[in-house]
Formats: structure tokens, C-alpha cells, sequence
């Protein structure tokens, strides 16, 4: 198999690089992908309408379920080159207040949608234009940033994917957005958090969905190579995902290429992105999509080959272009270490008042009235939403900083950075290959070197992607001047 040989050279280089120097030297992994052609002048710019709204669909056995969703397309699948505008004209007609991130996109700070950071949150009934150029293959989430854990539960999110990044056509593309639903036995949403899960690993999901269906059967044509661009918009989990029936490699992290490596499984925490390229079987033969981190592997998506088998000869997956992050200057970044961690004990929700009475001072429906986690021991206080923190750190703008991730705690934390990529450098537990990363899976007690250039101005937010996580102290804010 030549992409075995390939990528174990690659790899091998790689791996040799970060044993034997004090930090990766950047340009192991690059040159073996192919350089894009400039954008096309005239890929078109695309604007959406995006009405956030409780619809009545039949979902998961019910006939009304009521999907919080932007569109009467209840996942929606923006489409754009790279390069183009992206308008998206968003009416928040929920009975709360809203906003949109969109998570990855190294876009300006304004458009960035955190509500009191970037911009006020959208009040029942206004509209919000969102409208910038995407300056990045690949696939995106986008969600609520406001009552995530609830908005995002009942499912206001999408998919943006930027196209312009394959050196080769694939014969099929395919995409699996994985998501679990808090629902009882009559398909009823149950409360989306619980103490007893914020402050462990997260509060998961009763049902599993891919593309909001129960374990749903693709297709995609027999013997061809498939792009399978996985993505998970969960709350909580992180899922183990794995695939039976199928040769597969890894040619894209977070929408980023990577030399193709040979696949087996890869953790996807909330948020996370992974593109692999697949061969798929004979005709009528059928690949599974398995997320093995749990007792039994549990099966999320199925592909059927379909018709006459394609001829393509050994599997060699097409290289995606190179990404146009910026490239960190590892020789003179600015180290910083950045602790993930419990708070040493949870703060109070309640204010007394005169005449014995409380009152519970988290009146935001973008916060939790409680805290769990800290990042270098800050925790984001509970009325952040009128009395911002000062940012963890303060960043020069085009300065390198390589942030040493360090989780002292039992728990997973996928570790999210705005407006930024991270190059993934090396960790003390796992061998992954440097790779581009806008969300880092920290396991318990992991450390993590990344590195990017701080080249987009603004106040950024960084914080775990488990939802609960965040929303109990576990966020924070790096200034880019
Ligand atoms: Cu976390």
C-alpha cells in the first residue's frame, strides 16, 4: 500500500525531528504537500439567511420534534470557494438571545459572534449580518455562543465547508456531523447539564445521531476513494471513531491537510474535525463508522458501495493542498504554559440580601451560575457577561508563542482557540503527527506543545469545547495588539 510506505517516511521524519530537537522543526511535514493555485477571481461570494427558531420536525420517532435550527433545512451545509465573501444575514427569532461562531475561521475579530466580547448578543426578534472572506479550505462548525449548552443541545448548528483543497477529485465526498440528543424514553428533552457531569467529563447524550438520523446508510460508488469529513458538534462526548470494512487515511485535521497517514482510530472531541480518505469495497459491500469508546462499539453511520466497481489501481489517497496558516517561528516563540485544571472550590451562585433572602446572581443566559474548572487557575466569573475578565494573556501581534497545554485533571478537555490554528507539536502521551489544529484533545494528565503566529488582532475567547466545561469556569481570553 503506498500510502503506508509514504506516510511512515513521513512520519518516521517527523517523529525523529521532534525526538532529537528542542522543538518540531516546521518544515518536516510541509513540503510533501502540493502548493494550491492562487483562488480563482471568480468563485462567487455566497450569502445565507439563517433564521434561528424552534421547528416542529419529524426527528428520531416523532412526528413533531421540535429541532432548534437555523433553517427549515435543519442541518444546513454552507458551501463556499476560498477566498469569497461569506454574508450571513441571521434573525434570531428564539425567545432568547443568540449569536453565531464560527469556529475555526480565521476571521475578523468582530465577526467572531461571543457575545460581550465581540458583539452584543442578538435579542429576540433582531437580525445580525455576519460577512467575511474565508481565508481556509476545509469543514467548519458554526453554533450558538450563547446558552450553548441548551441552544447547541436542541441543535442550532451547522456546517461550513470551504472548498478549493483537493490536488485530485475524489470519487465521492462525504460528511458525518455526530451528535448526541438528552432525551427520555418518549424522545423529550431531558436537562442538558448536571452537576455531577459538568464537573466530571460532561453530561452526554441519551441518543447518538449523525446528520441528526439514527445510524444512517450512505452510499458512495464501489472500489472509489471517498472524502469522509467527519465532525462533531457534541456537547460532551468525545467519540473514538473508528472504521470497519475499508482501507482509510487521516488527509485532513481540522479541515487542514496532512501528509495522508494510515488511519486506525482517532479521539473526536467536541468540535473536532477529521477528513479521511477511504476505498471503498466491492459492489454491495458495506463500511461501518464505529465509535469504540465505549463498552460495546457503538455504530454511527454505515456506506454501502454502489455500482460497478471502480478501478483506481493500489490505494494512494490525493494529498489535499498545503494550508495557508502562517507558519510559527519555533526558533523564536515565546513559551508560555497554560494549566488546565479544577477550581479549588466551587464558588458560590447566591448573593445574600438584606431580610435573609438569596438571589442567584447568574442572570445570564450565556453563563452557568456555578464553577467547575480554571485555566491557570482563572476561573470566568459568573458575571462576565457585565464585568469582562482581563485577558490570561496578552499576545504581540505576529509574535510566535508556543503555549504548553498541561491538564491536571482526570478529565478530557478539547481546547479551543478563536480567531488562530494551532500547529500540534508533540505531547508527553500520545505519537500523532504535527498537524494543524484549531481544537486540541488534552487527555487526563496530557501535555501538549502547540504553536501559532498571533497575527489576527482582537480579544479572542480560549477555552475547553465541552460545553459544560466552559460554561463552569473553564474560558478565558487571549488579547492579540
Ligand atoms: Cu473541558
Amino acid at each position: 500500500m503506498t500510502v503506508s510506505r509514504r506516510a511512515v517516511l513521513g512520519l518516521g521524519a517527523a517523529m525523529a525531528a521532534l525526538g532529537s530537537l528542542p522543538y518540531y522543526a516546521g518544515a518536516v511535514s510541509r513540503p510533501a504537500l502540493p502548493q494550491r493555485r492562487t483562488p480563482s477571481a471568480s468563485a462567487p461570494d455566497v450569502t445565507v439567511n439563517l433564521l434561528a427558531k424552534e421547528r416542529r420536525v419529524r426527528l428520531f420517532g416523532k412526528p413533531d420534534f421540535p429541532v432548534w435550527s437555523y433553517h427549515d433545512d435543519i442541518l444546513p451545509i454552507i458551501r463556499i470557494a476560498r477566498g469569497s465573501r461569506l454574508t450571513a444575514q441571521f434573525k434570531n427569532e428564539l425567545a432568547e438571545h443568540s449569536s453565531i461562531h464560527w469556529h475555526g475561521i480565521r476571521l475578523p475579530n468582530a465577526m467572531d459572534g461571543v457575545p460581550y466580547v465581540t458583539q452584543p448578543p442578538v435579542q429576540p426578534g433582531d437580525s445580525h449580518t455576519y460577512s467575511f472572506t474565508v481565508p481556509d479550505t476545509g469543514l467548519f462548525p458554526f453554533h450558538s455562543h450563547c446558552n450553548t449548552v441548551e441552544q447547541l443541545g436542541r441543535g442550532l448548528a451547522g456546517a461550513l465547508i470551504v472548498t478549493g483543497d483537493e490536488s485530485r477529485p475524489y470519487d465521492a465526498d462525504l460528511l458525518c456531523v455526530i451528535k448526541d440528543w438528552r432525551l427520555d424514553e418518549n424522545g423529550n428533552f431531558i436537562d442538558f447539564t448536571e452537576d455531577s457531569g459538568a464537573a466530571k467529563a460532561g453530561t452526554f447524550g441519551t441518543l447518538r445521531s449523525v446528520n441528526y438520523k439514527q445510524t444512517p446508510m450512505m452510499a458512495a460508488p464501489a472500489g472509489g476513494d471517498v472524502r469522509l469529513r467527519l465532525m462533531s458538534i457534541d456537547n460532551s462526548r468525545v467519540n473514538l471513531i473508528g472504521i470497519r470494512g475499508a482501507e482509510a487515511a487521516v488527509i485532513a485535521t481540522d479541515g487542514q491537510a496532512v501528509i495522508p497517514f494510515p488511519f486506525t482510530t482517532w479521539r473526536l472531541g467536541s468540535a473536532m474535525r477529521l477528513d479521511l480518505c477511504i476505498r471503498m469495497p466491492k459492489p454491495g459491500q458495506t463500511v461501518h463508522i464505529y465509535d469504540y469508546f465505549a463498552p460495546e462499539p457503538v455504530l454511527l453511520a454505515s456506506i454501502t458501495a454502489q455500482g460497478p466497481a471502480l478501478q483506481r489501481g493500489a490505494f494512494d489517497p490525493a494529498p489535499l493542498y498545503r494550508p495557508d496558516i502562517a507558519e510559527p517561528d519555533l526558533a523564536n516563540a515565546i513559551r508560555r504554559r497554560i494549566e488546565f485544571s479544577a477550581t479549588a472550590k466551587p464558588t458560590p451562585n447566591l448573593i445574600e440580601l438584606p431580610g435573609g433572602q438569596t438571589m442567584n446572581i447568574s442572570d445570564s443566559l450565556c453563563l452557568s451560575d456555578k464553577t467547575f474548572w480554571a485555566i491557570n487557575k482563572e476561573t470566568w466569573p459568573e458575571d462576565g457577561h457585565q464585568r469582562l475578565p482581563a485577558p490570561l494573556l496578552n499576545l504581540v501581534r505576529d509574535q510566535t508563542y508556543l503555549f504548553e497545554l498541561v491538564n491536571t485533571t482526570p478529565h478530557m478537555h478539547p481546547i479551543h482557540i478563536h480567531g488562530h490554528t494551532f500547529l500540534y507539536l508533540r505531547s508527553n502521551k500520545t505519537s500523532l503527527p504535527p498537524h494543524y489544529a484549531d481544537t486540541v484533545l488534552l487527555k487526563p494528565k496530557e501535555r501538549i506543545e502547540v504553536a501559532f503566529k498571533a497575527d489576527n488582532p482582537g480579544d479572542w475567547m480560549f477555552h475547553c469545547h465541552i460545553i459544560e466545561h466552559a460554561e463552569t469556569g473553564m474560558m478565558s481570553i487571549l488579547r492579540v495588539t
